[in-house]
């Protein structure tokens, strides 16, 4: 299905979005080739900045101080949705992945994650590979004691995304996942790439590719927030995946159907045109050329079904949502 996003090639500097790219964008697409991130202030407009802050800080007293994490607040949050929305952000993205960018998961957070060295490629990956990033954003100045973002740089160059590459069992559909072998693989893959901290001012975005070795660094200051948003994109007309589900070698993934585009509020066309899904018995799916025979078992009657089951939750997920809001 091709190959992953132009900007990440080695012959990026040659192609054409390159070459008639103003210089900013190039300057741009140098740093995300060579360390997998880029670091941008003032990309969003600060009323956008300030909407996200008071959402994510009215959806957290809702909720309670033992709250860590607020995902997904973009459905009954209009705050979140216009940061997650932001037309800057989606030009960026659509840039660097060489695809439209299609927004699909927000998370909202009050204080430094603390969280330790992952990719996120481990949650999410397309078919063709690596069509699908980050967006960070600083709802307020941070702080070095604030526990701000660590980066590694260079480390979407070596970090591994599928179970198999990393010597572990995919997780099953329970979600259960050895995810502290996951981060003790990683630890050891990024030894000798050190981590950046980034340290930055309110309205600040922060862009990774999803291979990019990233953590939050410990909170040093008792009770110190971190307002921030992570908003997670895909490429659009690509096949949405869960590596960490996925059984690659043996050819069938955890598919992500319905992929609600947080911007259209609808579900992304599945599976792209020239290709369609074969459910499998272990609720995983081959993803095989339209035209041909399809290696996997002949079930596409029980294909549509679950297709169905799962658009008729996503339909009555938006209904709660509505009357949620
Ligand atoms: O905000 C952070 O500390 C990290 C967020 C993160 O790792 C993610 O969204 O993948």
């Amino acid at each position: 299905m091709g190959s992953g996003p132009w900007v990440l090639e080695p012959g990026y500097r040659d192609d054409p979005r390159y070459t008639s790219a103003p210089a900013a964008h190039q300057e741009l697409a140098d740093a995300f080739h060579a360390d997998g991130y880029v670091v941008v202030p003032g990309l969003v407009p600060g009323t956008t900045v300030l909407a996200a802050r008071a959402a994510a800080q009215a959806e957290y007293a809702r909720r309670g101080p033992a709250t860590e994490r607020v995902i997904d607040a973009w459905r009954w949050r209009p705050g979140v949705r216009a940061l997650a929305t932001d037309p800057a952000t989606a030009d960026l993205v659509t840039f660097l992945l060489g695809r439209p960018a299609v927004p699909f998961q927000t998370l909202s957070f009050r204080r430094g994650t603390e969280q330790r060295a992952h990719a996120d490629a481990i949650h999410f990956d397309t078919l063709p590979a690596g069509y699908t990033c980050g967006v960070w954003v600083a709802l307020e100045d941070v702080g070095d004691d604030q526990g701000p973002l660590v980066v590694h740089p260079g480390s979407h160059r070596v970090a591994p995304s599928y179970p198999e590459d990393l010597g572990l069992a995919p997780g099953d559909d329970r979600g259960a996942f050895d995810r502290t072998g996951y981060e003790d693989v990683v630890a050891r893959q990024v030894a000798d790439l050190p981590g950046r901290r980034l340290a930055v001012a309110q309205g600040t975005a922060v862009v990774w590719a999803s291979d990019l070795v990233h953590g939050g660094a410990p909170v040093d200051r008792a009770g110190a927030t971190r307002w921030s948003q992570v908003t997670h994109f895909f490429g659009a007309g690509c096949v949405y995946v869960t590596p960490q589900r996925s059984r690659r070698a043996e050819g069938r993934y955890a598919v992500r159907d319905p992929l609600v585009n947080v911007a259209t509020g609808r579900p992304e066309p599945q599976p792209p045109p020239g290709w369609r899904f074969v459910r499998t018995p272990d609720r995983l799916t081959q993803v095989v050329p339209d035209a041909g025979p399809g290696p996997g078992l002949p079930v596409r009657a029980g294909s549509a079904v679950v297709g169905l089951g799962r658009r008729a939750k996503w339909h009555a997920a938006s209904l709660r949502d509505r009357l949620r809001r």
